[in-house]
């Protein structure tokens, strides 16, 4: 279990003891504060928990070298978006043909003899003096026509460096530097590399550093990017060297000084662009569209998973409203006891049909067993029973102690539950890892999936909309219509 995503609840606790002990006192002295003060609660509960919450570093990535791309590597993961597409027309009962042709289309770039090779990199590093020095410059082995891009320049409000380089419609990039690899730099670097996206790395106006210097920065850069890419791909140039002042002792003893421009060194960059132009050939393309296929595959997936999100959501809407009557009518004395009413085996079951991942009834109880405890423990269940009581006591003038809270109580932690399943499972889709034929459940990334949900559905909002669903739930179901008499007149 995640330590800090413990930490986090419980300091959403702290927030949330201090606001209802605040409100408590509040409530001496403030007649009628109606609607204000759960906000006051839940503003102080949910802000600690996401003031902390913000500090949980990102999870890193692994960065891995980019291996050599084949041709049936892309028709394997091609096939598999055309599988995952008849899946989605199935599942949806609608024909998708714009998503077809993109598939054909993907199929039909395998043949493609140019190549497009993208000039990329930070402001003023040299980009389009680069590009300008290379066309002409680099021969291709074949027929094959070369198609240069220049780029806006990255880390500007104006672009977006993750998409740009995520989506350069390139089979080459030349990814440029000017001098030290900042860390900005390397996220991208590590970004193109895992696109899948073929990249040499260009460190330009090497003239800017004294020969000694240049080996130090050159190494560092080494160290820092040997993980993901290969040192012979990395290139050192200066492609427009600045004049610089040379001085001269003339016979009489004089001294004059001029302005000499250095040549420009391109040499090792022509060289190694005109080697992977030869070696790889092909694959450059075949990179390319592998990328394509990936994206394409996340469109389709996320296509599928909106299709499916409709179908678990009315799910756990009626598994929600069982937790509820069975709360209300079954009242348990604590509140651990709540929480294995509330998590029930068959919704994690059913909720995996939808998604494809196939469980055995026995892995689904132990599963929810795991989550109630894992709920009760981290102090969501008190928390959020506290917060309803809250909007209860604050909307209903006086309600049915006991059950209604209970009843409440137990749908509020139904539906936590299946919405962090569907966003559990959404990922899991999307990470295109293929699934075993019984799946386990992470229970470490599920517990993260249901601390953002248990956040999002604490805002104030939320909590009053569901309540009075929940309300008028309970108010229709015949043997318990004795809520009716404690709903008031308009609730809003
Ligand atoms: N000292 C030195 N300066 C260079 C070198 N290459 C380019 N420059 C200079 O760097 C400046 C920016 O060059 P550009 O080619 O416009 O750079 P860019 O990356 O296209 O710039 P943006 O498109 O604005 O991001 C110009 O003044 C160039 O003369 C080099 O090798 N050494
Ligand atoms: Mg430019």
């Amino acid at each position: 279990m995640d330590f800090k995503w413990r930490r986090s609840v419980l300091i959403g606790g702290v927030g949330l003891s201090l606001s209802l002990w605040l409100l408590d006192s509040l409530h001496h002295t403030i007649a009628n504060l109606g609607i204000v003060t759960p906000s006051i609660v839940l503003v102080g509960a949910v802000g600690a928990g996401l003031w902390f919450s913000r500090q949980r570093p990102l999870p890193p990535v692994q960065p891995r070298r980019l291996a050599l791309v084949e041709r049936g590597m892309v028709e394997r993961a091609i096939d598999q978006v055309r599988h995952a597409l008849t899946q989605l027309e199935t599942e949806a009962a609608t024909n998708y043909p714009a998503l077809h042709q993109q598939v054909a289309d993907l199929t039909a770039e395998l043949d493609r003899s140019d190549l497009r090779l993208a000039v990329l990199g930070g402001q003023a590093v040299g980009k389009t003096t680069l590009l300008s020095a290379l066309q002409g410059a680099v021969q291709t082995p074949t027929q094959c026509a070369l198609h240069w891009q220049d780029t806006s320049p990255l880390f500007t409000p104006a672009t977006d460096g993750e998409s740009i380089a995520a989506e350069l419609p390139a089979d080459l990039t030349l990814f440029v530097i000017a001098g030290d690899l900042t860390q900005p730099e390397l996220q991208v670097l590590h970004q193109i590399v895992a696109a899948p996206q073929r990249v040499v790395l260009v460190v330009n106006k090497q003239d800017q550093w004294l020969p000694h210097e240049q080996a130090i920065v050159l190494q560092q850069i080494h160290d820092r990017v040997k993980d993901v890419m290969s040192l012979e791909d990395v290139v050192s140039i200066a492609a427009l060297p600045r004049p610089t002042k040379v001085r001269q002792h003339q016979p009489d003893g004089s001294i004059q000084e001029s302005l000499e421009t250095p040549t420009a060194i391109l040499a090792p960059l022509i060289q190694r662009l005109q080697q992977i132009l030869i070696q790889e050939g092909q694959s450059l393309v075949w990179t390319r569209v592998l990328r394509q296929t990936y994206q394409l595959r996340s469109e389709v997936q996320m296509t599928l998973n909106v299709v499916r999100r409709d179908r678990a959501l009315a799910l756990i809407e009626q598994f929600q409203w069982i937790a509820a009557t069975t709360a209300f009518a079954n009242p348990v004395p604590a509140l651990d006891l709540l929480a294995a009413t509330a998590i029930n085996g068959q919704l994690i079951l059913d909720l995996g049909a939808i998604y494809q991942q196939t469980f055995s009834l026995q892995q689904a109880k132990v599963a929810a067993g795991a989550i109630g405890k894992l709920l009760f423990q981290l102090g969501v269940v008190e928390l959020s029973t506290q917060a309803i009581g809250v909007v209860l006591k604050s909307h209903f003038v006086t309600f049915v102690a006991g059950g209604v809270l209970q009843g409440m109580s137990a749908a509020y932690l139904t539906r936590l539950v299946g919405l962090s399943l569907i966003e559990y499972f959404e990922e899991q889709s999307l990470s295109g890892s293929e699934q075993p034929a019984a799946a386990s459940l992470n229970l470490g990334r599920l517990a993260e999936k249901l601390q953002a949900v248990f956040q999002d559905n604490q805002r104030l909002a939320v909590l009053q909309g569901f309540v009075q669903m929940g309300m008028a739930k309970l108010s229709s179901v015949p043997q318990l219509a004795s809520v009716e008499a404690i709903l008031p007149e308009s609730v809003s």
